[in-house]
């Protein structure tokens, strides 16, 4: 049998001959590999350096305008099957999507290099962990895979011992939406994607392959990928449980991850450890707990919004070696975004900045940076073993209904929760924001397959022996009439984190109610936090009414996956409904 390394060449070989670039580049991941990219990049345009004073190492890439976020509607999950792509995904024959794709790649990388990346999604030694190659034509995905991947020769030394990797293609093409495509081919663990240099659409290792593919094979080896950040609090006795939480696209992974303790919190001793801030790679251990590895090694964050006030710890971290991405900048050449102070003076298109134009930075402009750059950065995330994790949170941008928490009964009830997530559309992807729709586990983008499937997945952990997580929902987004936010949000966050952790162990007891458990009164600590105990009643209301109507807009949502939807979770749904005393649908469907 030919080795692993023969295989990749031979791809390579079969890429090279349908793409023809005039040169091809195995990376290696050295720092003098990536110095001549930048070097390369800031003398043909597209990098532009930054206030190297500043922010030494700190470059701006401004993409083109027409390409500043993932574009759902030309991403698809091409099985063999229709099926299994289900509802949730956009969907083409694999023959035809290959026909497509070729055709495409046909010649699209004469006169350019042909980079190859090697890389391990998680920790180089960690089972838990991997591997993918590359192969683009854009040194920006080269400089950004570098960051947030372990990339390279040790990823390339692993690929060979292990004799399997998820084959990503890559071109930026013309940059023309009418020829941009993002595919996926499950079953052959293969991505193809053309004619954006965005993000999640060109980044491979990242949305593609870390959760479409990877949600797919996790699927067939018995674990998890999911769309959440990993945080570790530590309390004032030194104990520290972990946490994983899905809230969609720019609804505060990022934020969460970086927590910074309100001041009383920090003056007690309470740490906040950053493990991840967008993937998370989870599958049960020995003793039936699920441990958690971040397959990435950098962070992609939101930068508007990213403040001193809000995210210190970010701030700290892109200060330096950072990769900008449609942001603004300064008259003395500093990157700016709304939320920052100074003011601008271009905008992200390269523009004198006028307001006329709308905000300064793009909304969904980003920073790339190396994890190990977060002051808060936890050396677990290392860890080959990953994190054992004691609570799984769900969440969105739900403007009304949603109390501020709440925790499932049980994994049956918790795994509803996560289908049932409601979220408001944000700047993540392209097209209307703030149009409310279903997201399950903030899996809507990301889930390789059809949702009744991975609905049934999740619920298949609880087994005989497993000690599975507590399973929380939280709204941090409610308004008030005036479209405030009524909870103060950001590191206020920890309070209710710390009315999590006191539930796993048994220490706060809550009042149970038909939607979920909820705090009880004095349960979330809120000393020395300028709040209205209104407000509070507000934010922890169970409104009879509305959730009788959200639990009818749930079961048809649910409906929709008929007939792959599992008949438990459709049986929790009737048990919420009725709890809430709602016979007719019941009586209606029984
Ligand atoms: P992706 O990288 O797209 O997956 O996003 P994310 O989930 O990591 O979101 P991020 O933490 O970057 O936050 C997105 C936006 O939400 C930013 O503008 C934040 O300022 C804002 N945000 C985050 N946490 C909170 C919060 O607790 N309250 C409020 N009101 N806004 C928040
Ligand atoms: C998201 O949209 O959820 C992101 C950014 O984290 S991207 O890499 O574009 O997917
Ligand atoms: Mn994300």
């Amino acid at each position: 049998m030919a080795s692993t390394l023969e295989a990749l060449k031979r791809w390579v070989d079969d890429v090279a001959a349908m793409t023809r670039p005039a040169n091809i580049h195995w990376c290696d991941g050295s720092d003098a590999e990536n110095h001549a990219l930048i070097q390369q990049m800031l003398a043909d345009g597209t990098l532009i350096e930054l206030n190297q004073q500043t922010h030494p190492g700190c470059y701006l890439h401004r993409s083109h305008p027409g390409d500043v976020a993932r574009v759902e509607h030309l991403t698809f999950v091409c099985h063999r099957n229709r099926e299994d792509a289900g509802p949730n995904n956009h969907w083409m024959d694999p023959a035809e999507a290959h026909a497509k794709m070729d055709a495409l790649f046909n010649g699209c990388m004469e006169g350019r290099t042909l980079y190859v990346i090697p890389y391990c999604m998680g920790p180089i030694d960690s089972p838990l962990s991997r591997c993918g190659v590359e192969i683009t034509d854009s040194p920006y995905v080269v400089a950004n895979m570098r960051i947030m991947t372990r990339m390279g020769a040790a990823a390339q030394a692993r690929i060979e011992r292990e004799g399997s990797f998820v084959k990503g293609l890559h071109s930026t093409g013309e940059l023309d939406p009418e020829r941009r495509f993002i595919m996926h081919f499950p079953e052959e663990r293969m991505i193809q994607s053309y004619g954006s240099g965005y993000g999640g659409n060109a980044l491979l290792g990242k949305k593609c392959h870390a959760l479409r593919i990877a949600s797919h094979q996790a699927r067939d080896e018995g674990w998890l990928a999911e769309h959440m950040l990993i945080v570790g609090i530590e309390n004032p006795q030194g104990d520290t449980h972990y946490i994983a939480a899905a809230f969609p696209s720019a609804c505060g992974k990022t934020n969460l991850a970086m927590l910074i303790p309100p001041e009383a919190y920090h003056k007690a001793g309470w740490k906040v450890w950053t493990v991840g801030d967008d993937i998370c790679w989870m599958r049960p251990g020995p003793d039936g707990r699920l441990y958690a590895i971040n397959p990435e090694a950098g962070f992609f964050g939101v930068a508007p919004g990213t403040s001193t006030a809000t995210n210190s710890n970010a701030l700290k971290s892109i200060a330096r070696d950072t990769i900008f991405t449609n942001v603004a900048v300064t008259a003395d050449n500093q990157p700016w975004w709304e939320g920052l102070p100074g003011t601008p003076v271009t905008d992200w298109q390269g523009r004198p900045y006028d307001p006329a134009n709308g905000p300064a930075a793009h909304p969904n402009s980003r920073f790339t940076v190396s994890a190990k750059q977060c002051p808060t950065w936890s050396p677990k995330a290392e860890d080959a073993q990953g994190v054992p994790i004691s609570a799984i949170v769900f969440g969105g941008r739900r403007p009304s209904l949603l109390p501020l928490v709440m925790e499932a009964s049980d994994w049956t009830h918790g795994v509803l929760m996560g289908a049932a997530m409601g979220s408001e559309t944000t700047a993540a992807a392209t097209g209307a924001v703030g149009v409310l729709r279903r997201d399950s586990m903030a899996m809507k983008p990301f889930c390789g397959y059809h949702y009744g499937d991975y609905f049934q997945h999740w619920l298949s952990f609880d087994r005989p022996g497993a000690k599975l997580p507590r399973i929380f929902h939280v709204n941090w987004f409610r308004k008030n009439k005036d479209g405030k936010f009524l909870w103060p949000g950001f590191g206020e966050n920890l309070r209710v984190l710390e009315w999590m952790i006191a539930r796993v162990e048994g220490k706060a007891r809550g009042v149970e109610t038909p939607i979920g458990t909820l705090p009880a009164s004095g349960e979330l600590k809120l000393d020395g936090l300028h709040f209205n105990q209104l407000t509070l009643a507000e934010l922890l209301a169970v409104d009879q009414a509305g959730w009788q109507d959200e639990l009818a807009a749930i079961g048809e949502y649910l409906d929709s996956f008929a007939p792959r939807m599992p008949a438990a979770l459709h049986a929790e749904q009737q048990r919420v409904a009725l709890a809430l005393g709602t016979p007719e649908r019941e009586a209606a469907t029984a």
